[in-house]
């Protein structure tokens, strides 16, 4: 799919700009969603024989190692330097503790009410705000041998966790499907992270709530094959032999001889018998919907904290790279991109921030058969259109802000709760909740 028009929007009734919010939306979702789909049992047959020798404080050769390998209930869980599980069932690995692959979190230890944030110390951070699961406890904490953190206690009273995603949409695949799966009933997450504001009225040390969705934003790699291609078919390409090697011009214009390319200056195609033919640099997805009462009280709450004229609602774009598909330029790489961002508020007159994952967790959401509510939050780090970087000094504080208004809006959403069929298959497991 190409840069396209608006039009497919889907969230109800947003306005065509991103704007303050001195008030909650309102738009209360009351019905009850479809029941959570369970993944089929564990325990197919494959299993995968791991090489331990290569892990820290190992230096025994692998097959001594496989012969000595304790019963894999035994197995430590997967901890950093540690010795690594048996892992069951290549088509979603748990250990025989039933850990996932990734975070290693089991069923007990993740609430349905998740905070994703994009840096362990934002995680650490943000726990100051938590009290602990239960009396007597400490928070409960887990660190994955992939480096996911996940903190698990109560926010006015109610249970949540807050789980360190790294960067990009691939780690919110992992932090969403693995914490689904250790969770029963529904969930809500709300992802909070940092940005950059796109236009205005966001500005840097805004809280921006993505109320309005998301729409991603990636790198075509077959664009610039198919101009290799017809760097060995020059006549296919262009009819004059004008324009850069590249297939595409300093001015934006159609290196074709078909004269000037369309208004956006990112989309460099060239018209024609050409192998290219039309295929543009970026791709841009139509939006995907934030869940509407989830974040009205998202952006209640952080009206609340940091006062509305700091709060900005809209859309937020998650790109597939940090520098081509937001835009950044330089002079080392031909990246297309000179027009992109452009491009992206002509279309999307509400987009009001650029980022990395809520894109992701919005898509997984709504495939989520009703399972789980999702919406974000990010700091402005960066103004793209001033090209201002907030000082770094103040990020902790904004952190704390929109911590709190995350926690609040996902400790007071409704969520369904496990069936008694469900509660029954915990039972049986033996599941403890580190929150009971
Ligand atoms: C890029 O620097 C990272 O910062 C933003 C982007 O989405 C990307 O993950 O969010 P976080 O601060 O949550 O990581």
């Amino acid at each position: 799919m190409q840069l396209q028009g608006k039009g497919a929007r889907v969230a109800p009734g947003p306005p065509n700009q991103p704007r303050r919010a001195p008030q909650p939306l309102l738009l209360g979702r009351s019905s009850a969603p479809a029941p959570v789909s369970r993944r089929g049992a564990l325990g197919s047959s494959a299993t995968r024989p791991q090489d331990h020798a290569a892990l820290a404080g190992f230096s025994r050769p692998a097959t001594l190692l496989k012969a000595q390998e304790p019963d894999h209930a035994e197995s430590p869980s997967a901890v950093i330097g540690r010795l690594k599980p048996i892992y069951r069932d290549a088509n979603f690995p748990t250990d025989a503790q039933g850990r996932t692959y990734h975070l290693g979190t089991r069923e007990g230890e993740v609430a349905p009410r998740i905070l994703s944030v994009g840096t362990v110390t934002r995680a650490q951070l943000v726990a100051t705000l938590l009290q602990p699961p239960a009396p007597g406890r400490q928070l409960f904490q887990r660190v994955s041998s992939r480096g996911f953190h996940t903190i698990t206690g109560r926010f006015e009273g109610v249970p949540v966790s807050i789980v360190s995603t790294h960067m990009g949409m691939p780690n919110m695949d992992f932090v969403v499907r693995e914490n689904r799966a250790v969770v029963r009933g529904q969930m809500a997450i709300v992802r909070l992270g940092t940005c950059g504001a796109v236009q205005h009225p966001a500005k840097l040390g805004d809280l921006l709530v993505a109320s309005h969705g998301s729409i991603a934003v990636r790198r075509d790699a077959d664009y610039w094959s198919l101009l290799e291609r017809d760097e060995h078919q020059p006549s296919a390409r262009t009819a004059n032999g004008g324009g850069s090697s590249n297939g595409h011009t300093a001015n934006g214009h159609a290196a074709n001889g078909h004269g000037p390319a369309p208004a956006a200056p990112d989309v460099c195609f060239v018209e024609g018998p050409s192998a290219l033919a039309g295929r543009r640099p970026y791709s841009v997805s139509l939006p995907v919907r934030s869940d509407p009462y989830l974040a009205s009280i998202l952006v209640e709450a952080a009206a609340a904290v940091v006062g509305p004229g700091r709060v900005v609602q809209g859309l937020t774009a998650s790109a597939d790279s940090f520098y081509s598909s937001q835009g950044r330029t330089g002079p080392e790489f031909d990246d297309a991109n000179e027009g992109l961002l452009g491009a992206l508020t002509k279309a999307h007159p509400d987009l009001m921030s650029l980022e990395m994952e809520t894109f992701h967790l919005m898509d997984l959401a709504r495939c989520s058969k009703g399972s789980i509510r999702a919406t974000g939050i990010c700091v402005a780090l960066a103004e793209r259109y001033s090209n201002e970087f907030m000082e770094y000094s103040k990020l902790p504080a904004l952190e704390l802000a929109g911590g709190t208004a995350a926690l609040r809006a996902l400790a007071g959403v409704p969520l369904r709760e496990a069936t008694g069929e469900e509660l029954a298959a915990a039972a049986a497991k033996g599941v403890q909740y580190v929150w009971e």
